[in-house]
């Protein structure tokens, strides 16, 4: 069991909807074995050295519900804690909510939705029965891994009863893009439900920024690049493809099993070549599309019937739900069509097979296949692809893949292709199929490198490591007691101390108008105070013009830092000047069209012309409406400024867009360096995300300080602008 270096003995508790555990009962006595595919290795190992449990539905509980004692002991035994669910529970939570109303919502089959508010209310409740199994199995330093769709509400059940516990969630198939994310009645409660976690993971990028975009524009809360301030804590985002267990698709063809079957598909091949299709029956996978392009194949080339067969194995799921058997009628319509059309007594070009097959046939399969046609419609990522590539013993064969599956992000080197051309799909094939062995390798060798290399442990260790690593990241320490007067202390014994203090938030307390924010006379007297200490190096740094520092700050001596870092002024001088060479700002007629145009609409919002930058203030404005048109803009300006030399910037209340490379971090960094040596006591107090770039960029042991309570790169924290001017006050002498 492995320990923490500071803390209790961690311990892994996996959470999933099925437990990785096959049960039946032969005449009257429990029969089990562990059940394949890649999740279920993939964790199997974390899960037996992580000494903890794995928790989820063991597939067969008694009539009323209940889970048989012969069951719970052998779960028990396995390290697995069974979650009972009804006949009637299993149909709302897992038949209709998360496979008929979920599962085609986020694979963008939005006329397949079923969603039932009542149906809802029992995927809630499950919800919160997996929760509470949880809940009465964790101890203090256990990690907690949740897994997938059927289960979105349960890291928020968990962060709310237990706010310290580490968490993470991967989702397996695809997150939509928001447009179609928002049509989901219970949109805010899943998005609750996930930014309960430490780490939300995804396959690949596209999911996490359309996850982002949905948060954005659902709850209104501003994101991050890799993370989501959310209720005081730090969501952290991670792409992750989940890799194979890569020993099970490397069995040498001498293996007896493979060999048998290897030499079964020879025979039934009679020299043709082989192409090969391996799903799950559903409708996400495109078989019936893919059928249709082979149709096309053998009408254009007739003669190809015999130098050519396709295997497309199909294994029965869902077949509870009328579209999956409408869709199994289809394909079965469809091979029979294509038989007819292209056969002929002795020959089959389409062999079909409604069933799954045993591993060391699909090995078989995989390594004989000259071309895997890989074409779901769309799909998370996709194991079959990875599978065939990883199975192979040399660098031949070509894989056809689908671009609208997370899988084309990592296997690049594949024929892509877009499913729903019917046109390319079959072209695509002709290309496979003439494809010499040179570029076959070409292509094959680099994923093979790559399949290898990240393969389902690296894929756990690195969601384990992001999971430890986003909990690590923790609040700044209260700035009181001890804390407090050793910062008092370090000041007075320092001779050279440099000051950057940001103003609104900060040293003040925000107005609905930010032109009602002017310092009280007490702010004034604080700043000059230190300032006629030749000690104190002090500056105010702002997103201000710098027309308004002047008026506003530019009696008491301090030095002046105006518009987020663009413009500095130092103390005793007349004039500001750039501290960035001569920013591009071809951008700003359209920002400024936009931003008037939102302005109209918003009735309370204006725009601040500066001289680098725009903003738009909406904190007067109805805060509903303004939040929402907020992120619209800022979803529109993302676009419109995309390789413009610009940043945007969301404050408190304001969007602003500015030259590209100003920061408060830049500014600071440059004054520290222009100035004659290194001070020996750096103070930079902030409230916001700008902010963040003043901590990050203060010399090591600077006192850094967050007015404000979230994770941050700040060392400290005070509540409030009332307790940064006391402190203040103590550092002044006054
Ligand atoms: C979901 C997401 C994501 C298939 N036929 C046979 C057989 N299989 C095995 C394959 C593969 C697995 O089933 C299918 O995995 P996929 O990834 O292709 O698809 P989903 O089942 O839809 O899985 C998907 C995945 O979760 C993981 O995150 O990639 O996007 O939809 O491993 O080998 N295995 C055997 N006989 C068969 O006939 N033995």
């Amino acid at each position: 069991m492995p320990t923490t270096s500071d803390g209790p003995t961690e311990r892994l508790i996996l959470v999933s909807n099925r437990l990785p555990i096959i049960l039946s009962r032969k005449d009257g006595e429990l029969v089990a074995h562990a059940a394949a595919g890649g999740l279920a290795t993939g964790l199997s190992r974390p899960h037996r050295e992580g000494g903890g449990r794995w928790i989820g539905w063991p597939g067969m509980c008694e009539a009323d519900g209940e889970i048989a004692d012969d069951v719970r002991v052998e779960l028990d035994a396995r390290g697995m804690t069974g979650v009972a669910l009804t006949p009637d529970e299993h149909a709302a939570y897992y038949v209709r909510t998360s496979n008929r109303c979920v599962w085609p919502l986020f694979h963008y089959f939005t006329e397949k939705v079923h969603y039932d508010d009542a149906d809802w209310r029992v995927y809630e409740r499950i919800n919160r029965r997996f929760a509470d199994a949880i809940l009465a199995e964790v101890q203090e330093g256990d990690l907690v891994f949740v897994q997938d769709f059927h289960l979105m509400l349960v890291p928020a059940m968990l962060r709310a009863a237990r706010p310290g516990l580490r968490i993470g969630f991967f989702l397996h198939i695809p997150f939509p893009a928001d447009e179609t994310f928002r049509i989901f009645p219970a949109r805010e409660a899943v998005l609750h439900g996930l930014l309960g976690a430490d780490v939300v993971a995804f396959h690949t990028l596209d999911y996490v920024r359309h996850f982002r975009t949905s948060v954005r524009r659902v709850l209104g809360v501003e994101t991050l690049a890799e993370s989501i301030p959310w209720e005081g804590r730090e969501v952290q985002l991670l792409a992750q493809p989940l890799g194979l267990e890569t020993a099970t698709w490397q069995v040498p063809s001498t293996d007896p099993d493979v060999q048998r079957e290897i030499e079964e598909l020879s025979r039934a091949a009679m020299g043709r070549r082989l192409l090969l299709g391996v799903e799950r029956l559903d409708y996400t996978k495109g078989i019936p599309e893919r059928l249709r392009a082979f149709d096309d194949l053998l009408t254009a080339h007739p003669e190809m019937v015999d130098s050519v067969m396709f295997v497309q194995i199909a294994v029965p799921s869902r077949t509870e739900a009328e579209e999956y058997r409408d869709l199994k009628d289809e394909i079965d319509r469809l091979v029979g069509e294509i038989n007819g059309r292209h056969g002929r007594p002795g020959v089959v070009p389409l062999h079909y097979q409604y069933r799954g097959v045993p591993l060391p046939v699909l090995i078989a399969l995989y390594r004989q296949a000259d071309v895997a046609l890989v074409a779901p419609l769309r799909d998370g990522l996709n194991l079959v692809a990875k599978e065939y590539v990883a199975a192979r013993d040399d660098d031949s064969g070509v894989l056809v893949l689908s671009e609208f599956i997370g899988a084309a992000w990592e296997l690049g080197e594949a024929l892509h292709v877009n499913p729903f051309d019917r046109a390319e799909l079959r072209a695509s094939l002709e290309r496979a199929l003439a494809m010499g062995p040179e570029e076959q390798a070409r292509r094959m060798a680099p994923m093979r490198r790559r399949i290898a290399e990240n393969d389902v442990h690296v894929w756990t260790a690195r969601c384990l490591g992001a999971i430890r690593g986003a909990h690590r990241r923790r609040h700044p320490e209260p700035l009181e007691g001890e804390a407090f007067e050793g910062v008092i202390e370090a000041w007075r014994a320092a001779r050279d101390r440099a000051v950057f203090l940001d103003y609104d938030g900060t040293l003040r307390e925000f107005e609905p108008r930010p032109e009602d924010a002017s310092p009280a006379p007490r702010v004034l007297e604080l700043l000059s105070a230190l300032t006629r200490d030749a000690g104190v190096d002090l500056w105010i740094v702002s997103g201000r013009p710098s027309y308004v520092l002047d008026e506003w700050l530019g009696e008491t001596g301090a030095g002046l830092v105006a518009e987020h870092g663009a413009f500095a002024r130092p103390h005793g001088e007349r004039h500001f000047a750039p501290l960035l060479g001569d920013p591009s700002l071809t951008w700003r007629p359209a920002v400024r069209s936009i931003f008037e145009a939102f302005a109209e609409r918003v009735v309370g919002s204006r725009v601040e012309e500066k001289p680098l930058g725009i903003a738009w203030h909406y904190r007067a404005a109805q805060p509903s409406l303004a939040t929402w048109q907020a992120r619209e803009l800022y979803q529109h300006l993302s676009e419109v400024l995309a390789g413009e030399n610009a940043d945007i910037l969301q404050g408190d209340k304001v969007i602003e867009v500015r030259p590209a490379g100003v920061s408060k971090a830049h500014a600071m960094r440059a004054l520290l360096a222009a100035r004659d040596g290194t001070p020996d006591f750096v103070l930079a107090a902030g409230d916001d995300q700008t902010d963040e770039g003043l901590f990050r960029a203060a010399p090591p042991g600077a006192v850094s300080i967050l007015v404000g309570d979230r994770r941050s790169a700040a060392r400290y924290r005070l509540p409030d602008p009332r307790s940064m001017r006391g402190l203040l006050e103590h550092l002044s002498g006054l």
